[in-house]
């Protein structure tokens, strides 16, 4: 069974739909085994398409139990129902349909449409989960008016929710209770929700700019009642920056957020409703970190967003997902930006492009951010659509400022609120908004692959003119036609060679040509150009300049994303070098410029800690290895811990004197705690590095002293890496005090998952029997399998293959459970053609194996199978 059966669904075959839904009223009796679903729809014609005579709706594992038109209950032969939908083969103009089927919540094992989760039910509908709570056009462009009565058992479900404002509930036989709700805001049916349960409510308010007051509540498992109020303070803060920043207000009088224990990704904007994976939103100083406290600030900015962009203006079809997705990131990251600081914020996030997209982008994979085709949609859920989509938006920020940016945008929403509509019409909406042409830009919707851009400067002392020329080429595509010139803004500023910046001097040059050259007059002394200040567009930067520039710019640059990133710059240069002396046997030696940055960077006390750790941190082993052809990761990692120790040996005193000023403190989640422990994390891990009986000592003793999960986490991180007694006892003493907290649990095998430690697999494969492993929840899967297969190169890529053979045994058994995490997991082996080739064959192989197993879902058949081909 190949691509013929799992039909390939194509952009340019969108087709508006015969039929409109108006109303959608349901009506649910709650049961884990089986749950009855009425729903009644007013459907009519479509008028702005050619009529046919029947109607077409989506299904997936329904029991039809009734069907009936306008209230006449259909014969067998006027309608056909199976796995795919239910057909009527001829319908009225107008009419009312009303179904009754059955699901069952608790054999949901793939977390899509109603299930059951730590007791409660729950739902996720996107992207074509409602089909699976009953029969519907479930497609984003149907919106239509809902209404949701639900049955349940009171004693186990007390609370019973869903979106809108609650209407009405009261009592019925057998201790069981009903609510209704409503929701005045017309809606496609994957921004449905329902919960039910026995959950408490952590409550909060807020007053909207013109007065309006809204409940905020957020529902949560009793025993997690205590960690609720940094997600309900991150809502209330991007409610208040939406309104600030864009003027948008909230709509309904209630907006809830639920946390479930079992969710497929991270949260979902359900309208009123938001369900999260509790990950991103249960915190406190003892069980979550600095990280965590961030990554939550920024998911629940994110999904309250999404209540403009892409509620209130939705996607015409799901080719258009970075309509909403590319824009909400980018809304998300600049409210991050904000609240934390801009320079971090954007480092945080050009790693995450350039680690997950860039690699996207350069595999069998690689699709634009708007895709042409798809299988199964839940695999476009990707770093390109996301996190390159964001940057595409970011674009037009480049372009028009801040300013034109808010116009555009709120053009964008006014000419489209209650609509499904695309990528062209909010390229249109800003167009329009700023009186420009924005007609190339269409190409960065349309094209795959990361474009390189050349840039090379000279200086003409007798004219005083400094002339950059920047040149812009794009990987061809199998089967696409050749890629045409992208328009791209760069940001750039010139430095004396004193240090100071060139009054003037910095400009946002748009290179829209394959080639074009710029020049800037004035320019007395020889300059030295700092060239894509704050990452103006996703691209890979090639400037042909000495170590000795980097490290000048890394000291001098006015723009703080551009000094770490020619730090980075710097140590990926001099890691790719010893890479090759590895490889070619030779003893190894580190330049000293570097230990010389890394010293100035540790010195300076201008710096925050943030930023500190950041520059002082080097380029993962994953980064290093996109800039190698037949990868060996063996080397790369001996490269890198090569410098690590070294780095740890030379500046010895200087992380011990780091580590030492910043040791006390308190559990706070302040920006200056946040940064006093930032630091002096990163001293501790290149200490411990040494692996000296007073190093590990140190570790050992902040892993049993801390209070704070920060700094307990940090410790444990650096003991993990080593094979010794003091680890043993850590990981031990790990488990007994956070057994019962599901979510610093996963951290524990998360952590185990990705150590470098010589042991590592054997401790992963101990793992999976391990009696708190369990495939069936996702955070558990993927704390072991995707941390080690995605964040653990040189325990994953072990030359003998047999963590390959492993991780596919897995993924293979996982995919009987939940298709949607399995094919997330087995893209780890969609790289296997740029490793060399005894490990490229091994992944092959595994693959093939795969590919060849009958029964695997559709969603891992697509990766698998386009891995194969490249
Ligand atoms: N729209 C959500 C992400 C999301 C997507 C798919 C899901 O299930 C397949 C769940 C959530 C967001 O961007 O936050
Ligand atoms: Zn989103």
């Amino acid at each position: 069974m190949s691509e013929g059966q799992n039909s390939r669904i194509h952009r340019k075959d969108y087709a508006a739909p015969q039929h409109l839904v108006d109303s959608v009223d349901l009506v649910f009796q709650l049961d884990p085994a089986e749950t009855v679903v009425h729903a009644t729809m007013r459907v009519r014609r479509n008028p702005s398409v050619e009529p046919t005579e029947g109607l077409a709706l989506h299904g997936d594992e329904l029991e039809l139990r009734a069907v009936s038109v306008d209230g006449i209950a259909l014969a067998e032969d006027e309608f056909e129902a199976d796995s795919e939908g239910l057909r009527i083969h001829r319908v009225p103009d107008a009419f009312e349909l009303r179904t009754e089927v059955a699901i069952s919540p608790e054999r949901n094992t793939k977390l899509m449409g109603l299930y059951t989760s730590s007791g409660a039910f729950c739902t996720q509908c996107e992207a074509e989960g409602f089909r699976r709570i009953t029969y519907a056009l479930d497609r984003p462009d149907v919106m239509s008016r809902y209404t949701t009565r639900i049955e349940a058992d009171k004693a186990n479900y007390p609370v019973l929710l869903s979106n809108g404002n609650r209407v009405g509930e009261g009592e019925l036989p057998d201790g069981r209770h009903w609510v209704k709700w409503e929701d005045p805001f017309r809606k496609p049916g994957y921004l449905f929700a329902l919960v039910a349960g026995d959950l408490v409510c952590h409550r909060g308010a807020f007053t909207t700019a013109s007065g309006r007051a809204v409940d905020l509540e957020i529902w949560v498992e009793s025993e997690n009642a205590d960690k609720c109020e940094h997600a309900l303070a991150s809502l209330q803060a991007a409610m208040r920056w939406d309104e600030e920043t864009y003027g948008l207000e909230y709509d309904l009088d209630v907006y809830m957020i639920v946390a479930v224990n079992d969710f497929n990704m991270g949260a979902m904007e359900n309208k009123g409703l938001n369900i999260f994976n509790s990950k991103f939103v249960l915190a406190k100083p003892s069980t979550a970190t600095d990280d965590d406290y961030e990554g939550i600030e920024s998911v629940v900015a994110h999904e309250y967003f999404h209540n403009w962009t892409g509620n209130r203006v939705t996607c015409r079809d799901w080719f258009q997902l970075t309509l909403k997705e590319g824009l909400t990131v980018f809304r998300d990251q600049e409210f991050s930006a904000d609240m934390i600081s801009p320079a971090v914020q954007r480092i945080k996030d050009v790693t995450r492009l350039r680690t997950a997209q860039f690699a996207e982008d350069a595999g069998p994979l690689a699709h634009p951010i708007r895709p042409e085709s798809y299988i199964e949609m839940n695999n476009f859920y990707t770093a390109t659509v996301y996190e390159k989509g964001a940057e595409v938006v970011r674009i037009y920020q480049t372009l028009f400022g801040k300013d034109g940016f808010r116009k555009g945008l709120r053009h964008y929403l006014e000419s489209h609120d209650g609509s499904a509509v695309t990528c062209d019409d909010f390229r249109e909406s800003m167009a329009e908004a700023n009186g420009a042409d924005l007609t190339q830009l269409e190409r960065w919707y349309a094209q795959a692959g990361t474009p390189t851009v050349r840039a090379r400067g000279t200086w003409d002392a007798e004219a005083s003119r400094y002339s950059l020329t920047l040149s812009q080429s794009q990987r061809v595509m199998p089967k696409q036609a050749a890629p045409l010139p992208l328009p791209i803004p760069v940001r750039v500023g010139l430095l004396s060679p004193g240090g100071s910046e060139i009054p003037g001097s910095a400009r946002t040059l748009e290179l829209t040509a394959e080639e074009q050259s710029f020049s800037f007059e004035g320019v007395g002394e020889r300059p030295i150009a700092s060239i894509g200040r704050g990452f103006s567009a996703p691209i890979r930067l090639e400037v042909e300049r000495g170590l000795d520039e980097l490290a000048f710019l890394m000291a001098h640059d006015t723009d703080a994303f551009s000094r770490w990133e020619s730090g980075q710059e710097l140590a990926k240069r001099v890691l790719l070098g010893l890479v090759n002396e590895v490889q070619a046997g030779r003893p190894l030696q580190l330049e000293p410029l570097l230990v010389d940055a890394f010293a100035k960077v540790l010195r300076d006390a201008s710096l925050d800690g943030s930023i500190k750790s950041l520059t002082l941190k080097l380029p993962s082993e994953e980064l290093l290895s996109q800039e190698l052809s037949a990868v060996d990761p063996d080397a790369v990692h001996a490269a890198r811990s090569f410098v690590v120790r070294e780095l740890a040996l030379a500046l010895r005193s200087d992380w011990r004197e780091t580590y030492d000023r910043h040791a006390a403190g308190s559990d706070a989640v302040t920006k200056p705690e946040v940064d006093r422990r930032r630091i002096k994390s990163r001293a501790l891990w290149y200490l411990v590095a040494l692996e000296e009986p007073e190093t590990i000592a140190l570790a050992t003793q902040q892993f049993g002293a801390a209070t704070g999960m920060t700094d307990y986490e940090a410790a444990f991180l650096g003991l993990v890496d080593l094979v010794c007694p003091e680890t043993d006892a850590a990981i031990a003493s790990f488990h007994a005090r956070w057994k019962n907290e599901p979510l610093v649990l996963d951290k524990w095998f998360r952590m185990q998952a990705m150590s470098s430690a010589s042991n590592v697999f054997d401790r992963v494969v101990a793992l999976a029997e391990h009696p708190d492993f369990t495939l069936a929840n996702p955070n558990r899967a993927r704390s072991l399998l995707y941390a080690f297969a995605a964040g653990n190169p040189v325990g994953f890529h072990r030359p003998d293959g047999a963590a390959y053979r492993f991780v596919a045994d897995q993924i293979l058994e996982l995919d009987r459970i939940n298709p949607q995490v399995a094919s997330r997991i087995v893209s780890s082996f969609n790289q296997w053609k740029r490793y060399e080739p005894r490990r490229g064959a091994l992944m092959r192989a595994e693959l093939e194996r795969i590919a060849s197993t009958l029964s695997i879902s559709k969603d891992v058949r697509e990766i698998v199978e386009r891995a194969i081909q490249g």
